[in-house]
């Protein structure tokens, strides 16, 4: 195989979570991309498995999207988000507003799903001195979760990789226990049924530090970097009560679960659980431009909204909040989900892809295999005093193979676009089960 890259220009670029001298010695690199396939530098065509980095939903260069996209740069490429608008932010957002659960009807737009996160930890703790709690400022996340590279999402996230490096980060945060558990949840299809208690280390953090000095608690409702822990039954149930018990907002980090994912608009519309703040990104514009966003309840936005009018209530905000080629790619992306009826068409489709994981269990090195909606984890056992190299050994000849999948650390994260079908989906598992069968 022809593995060459331009080797002129490569050294310069530091790429994000990545081994940069492992990769620049072995470049992968793509050229281009239509509905379910890359194409590789080499000329070869790749079965997009991960839906980029879960944000594809509708698959690569929707014509729709394209065309939405060229049409608004060449008609307004910017505007300024401050104190100036243009229709399309306030159509974005509607049409966000009016598909999200509840009153999860106000929405600030952001660039990312960091931006989206840290976005969100802050009007928590302005929302709760607003309204004369200026105590609570502490910052409640979970094990293992992952909220993106700000300080904030930094801070309540709970990968160490992602941690250690960076010093004491944000003060006043503290980490729920995770929910991954093999003894008890090993091949659960959906929800697993053992792990709803373990909500209750919340109760135990409020009796540690009072309620009175918390402001928020952020958790993915199905925690998808570290490797898919999809939520026990009644788990997501306990943490609304028991922040409702005691006045603390709870938020869902919906960068990965939003837009279809789990066969459902949102996590929280599927779980049927309201949460006070929702944060997005990734499929909100199929990932065509940047784009994030945060949605809140309600009540939060009015609490911002008593001063005097001439007052700039929240004073945050990005250059590029609310883009117009990104709420463009927005809207579009919006239309092409419901027009498509993509969340359905996941729904109608997890079946399938579940038993097609599953058919995987009596591969080598497989210890457990989870999934929910269009998204399944299959944990390898570590190869010893090598953690990680099995399953990136996995992805390197999958990708040989002509299959893109993902790996977080011994976990093969799958997360294809919504608009796969059953013979791509027997393609990606059946690439992937020979290949783990030839990796030592
Ligand atoms: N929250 C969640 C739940 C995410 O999954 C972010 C926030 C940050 O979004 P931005 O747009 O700032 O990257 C994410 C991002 C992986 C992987 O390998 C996942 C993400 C990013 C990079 C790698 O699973 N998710």
């Amino acid at each position: 195989m022809d593995n060459s890259a331009p080797r002129n220009d490569i050294e310069t670029y530091w790429m994000p979570f990545t081994a940069n001298r492992q990769f620049k010695a072995a470049p992968r690199l793509l050229v281009a991309a239509q509905g379910m396939y890359y194409t590789s530098y080499d000329g070869r065509k790749i079965l997009d498995g991960t839906a980029g980095l879960w944000c594809c939903n509708a698959g690569h260069a929707h014509p729709r999207i394209v065309e939405a996209v060229r049409d608004q740069v060449a008609r307004l490429d910017y505007v300024p988000g401050f104190q100036m608008g243009h229709p399309g932010a306030f159509e974005a957002a509607a049409r966000l507003g009016a598909l999200l659960p509840g009153d999860l009807d106000r929405v600030f737009f952001t660039n990312s799903g960091s931006e989206s996160v840290d976005t969100a930890l802050k009007i928590a703790i302005a929302y709760h001195r607003l309204r004369g709690e200026a105590a609570r400022t502490r910052l409640i996340g979970r094990e293992r979760g992952y909220h993106g590279v700000g300080f904030g999402g930094t801070s309540v996230g709970g990968i160490v990789g992602n941690r250690k490096l960076f010093g004491t980060l944000l003060p006043g945060v503290d980490h729920l226990p995770h929910t991954h558990d093999l003894e008890h949840n090993a091949f659960s299809r959906g929800q697993p049924q053992w792990g709803a208690q373990l909500a209750d280390g919340l109760e135990r953090i409020v009796a540690l530090h009072d309620a009175s000095t918390i402001a928020a608690v952020i958790v993915e409702p199905m925690a998808g970097s570290t490797g898919v822990l999809v939520p026990p039954v009644g788990y997501l149930e306990r943490l609304r009560t028991i922040c409702d018990r005691h006045g603390i907002l709870l938020i869902f980090d919906e960068v990965i679960t939003g837009f279809g994912r789990l066969g459902s608009s949102f996590a929280a519309e599927h779980f049927r659980v309201l949460p006070d703040m929702v944060t997005l990104a990734k499929g909100l514009t199929n990932a065509t431009i940047p784009m994030g966003a945060v949605a809140v309840r309600e009540p939060i936005y009015q609490a911002f909204m008593t001063g005097a009018p001439e007052a700039i209530e929240l004073p945050h905000g990005y250059t590029y909040s609310g883009h117009p080629v990104a709420a463009a790619a927005a809207i579009a992306a919006l239309d092409v989900y419901d027009e498509e009826g993509l969340f359905e068409r996941a729904a109608r489709l997890a079946p399938y892809f579940e038993t097609a994981a599953h058919a995987l269990r009596p591969r080598r090195h497989v210890i457990d295999i989870r999934n929910i909606g269009l998204v399944t984890g299959i944990e390898l056992t570590p190869r010893p005093g090598e953690p990680t190299r099995r399953a990136y050994e996995a992805f390197v000849k999958c990708y040989e193979r002509g299959v893109l999948i993902r790996t977080t650390g011994d976990t093969i994260a799958l997360s294809p676009p919504l608009i796969i079908n059953e013979q791509q989906i027997d393609t990606l598992f059946g690439t992937l089960g020979e290949v783990l069968d030839t990796v030592n």
